[in-house]
């Protein structure tokens, strides 16, 4: 399950990534459920909140990003992340908290936790010179290569020079063009989807990062430049990749009044992406229960040959058991003569059926055995199949959240260029073959 953020250098990736961390590494954070949040949340129609917890397992990277959140927290942010630093390879446990938001008269508390989860997922954040062509790495490349669901950032400040087309100087054009870097990342996620097992919708979300730097009254001006149905940047893409679903949501980490660190949408493109890995893990685990559906009815079929087998061998032990018998109960002159005429013996026949009869055993075991190891496989087959239950339901609930919520904080997503009202129904049909 990994995800793969692809952004020109400077675009902000390290960043985003280090305030996620610095957002939601402590707790579970979903805001306390006063009556009159709830009451905001009921005329949103939000009725399930999501909350999820951060915990990075490579300890080299996480006192990386404790060092970078530690600059995130000084008032006002003076220092950023290094910028040569890359959180390659960042493999993260998430805790997913799903809280139904119904007032529960007998306890008399506003929430009841419904479901947890916890998943592991892995980010690649390579350097953005990867993107405009200043830094050849193929091993970067080919991890991009297996990611599950991308994250594109596009800067503010590289929109709003855009749109005031004011002259980008030489640094600018090196750093920001989206054009060239587009190029770049189009390549990667030509790639990326060229190489998607699956066959289904590839899930991307376009961050509009540093959103802090756009004024209230030039945010029109933006969403004409991202999503105009003639010209709009994001549009465009949409149409070129109709089998894409594309979030686009704006993010950024200052407040711009104060310098301080203030979170502005942090947890919804992670959130849109993680679902994404998830969703598609649950077609892994369905590809392994179906092999073992396979072996198990292997085993089924080898159990039956046995039984067969069995059955052969035990008809021939009877045969032999009923000439014994035959012979046995002939007088002796008849006896002597069957056996010099034929070497016809009791005790011969006696040990045939004896023979005949371990054999069909030995069959009948053999046959018990395949038909306890069918089982283990369907067995195994069964909770591959509960694994997969649980990964689409997680990504739905997650879905649904960032469906709810996102209307309200100018999230949009996005399919062959049309805005999609009803999010989670139109992946569920999109993401099947
Ligand atoms: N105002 C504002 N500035 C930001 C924000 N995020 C990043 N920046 C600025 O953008 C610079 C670059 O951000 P990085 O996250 O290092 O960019 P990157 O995409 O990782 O760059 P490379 O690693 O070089 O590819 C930072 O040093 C900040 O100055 C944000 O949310 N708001
Ligand atoms: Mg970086």
């Amino acid at each position: 399950m990994r995800i793969a953020l692809l952004g020109a250098p400077k675009s902000g990736k390290t960043v985003y990534w280090s305030a996620l961390f610095h957002a939601f590494q402590d707790e579970i954070t979903i805001p306390p459920l006063t009556p009159k949040i709830k009451q905001q949340y009921r005329e949103m129609n939000i009725n399930k909140k999501v909350g999820f917890r951060i915990d990075i397992t490579n300890k080299w990277l996480e006192k990386q990003l404790a060092y970078n959140s530690h600059m995130l927290d000084a008032q006002p942010i003076t220092k950023w992340p290094d910028p040569t630093m890359d959180l390659d390879n960042l493999t993260a446990d998430i805790k997913f908290d799903f809280v139904e938001l119904d007032f529960d008269s007998s306890r008399s508390t506003y929430t009841n936790r419904v479901n947890s989860y916890t998943r592991t997922i892995e980010v690649d954040d390579p350097p953005g010179g990867l993107f405009n062509d200043t830094v050849h790495s193929i091993g970067h490349i080919n991890r991009l290569r297996q990611a599950d669901a991308a994250i594109v950032f596009l800067p503010m400040d590289a929109i709003l020079k855009a749109i005031t087309k004011t002259e980008l100087d030489l640094e600018d054009i090196k750093q920001f063009n989206i054009d060239a870097a587009l190029k770049g990342i189009k390549k990667v996620l030509e790639d990326v989807r060229a190489k998607n097992k699956y066959d289904d919708t590839f899930p991307c979300c376009f961050i509009i990062s540093k959103s802090d730097e756009c004024k209230a009254e030039d945010f029109p001006q933006v969403e004409d430049f991202l999503y105009n149905q003639d010209y709009g940047f994001i549009n465009l893409i949409s149409k070129e990749y109709p089998d894409m679903i594309i979030c686009v949501c704006p993010t950024g980490i200052l407040n711009p009044d104060t310098g301080n660190f203030q979170a502005l949408n942090l947890e919804w493109p992670f959130l849109f992406a993680a679902a994404a890995t998830i969703f598609r893990n649950h077609y892994d685990w369905m590809e392994k229960s179906e092999q073992d559906k396979r072996i198990a009815r292997r085993y089924d079929n080898e159990a039956e040959n046995s039984a067969k087998k069995a059955k052969k061998h035990s008809d021939k032990a009877q045969y032999y058991a009923r000439k014994a018998r035959e012979l046995a109960s002939r007088n002796l002159f008849a006896r002597g003569w069957a056996f010099l005429a034929r070497g016809e013996s009791v005790r011969r026949y006696r040990q045939d059926e004896l023979l005949f009869h371990r054999r069909a055993n030995d069959h009948r075991s053999e046959a018990d055995e395949k038909l306890e190891t069918a089982k283990s496989y369907r067995n195994a087959a069964g909770r591959k199949i509960n694994f997969a239950n649980d990964d689409k339901q997680l990504a739905f609930d997650t879905w649904s959240s960032l469906s709810a919520e996102g209307a309200h904080r100018k999230i949009r997503i996005m399919v062959a260029g049309n805005m999609i009202e009803d999010f989670v129904d139109n992946i569920k049909s999109k993401m099947k073959r």
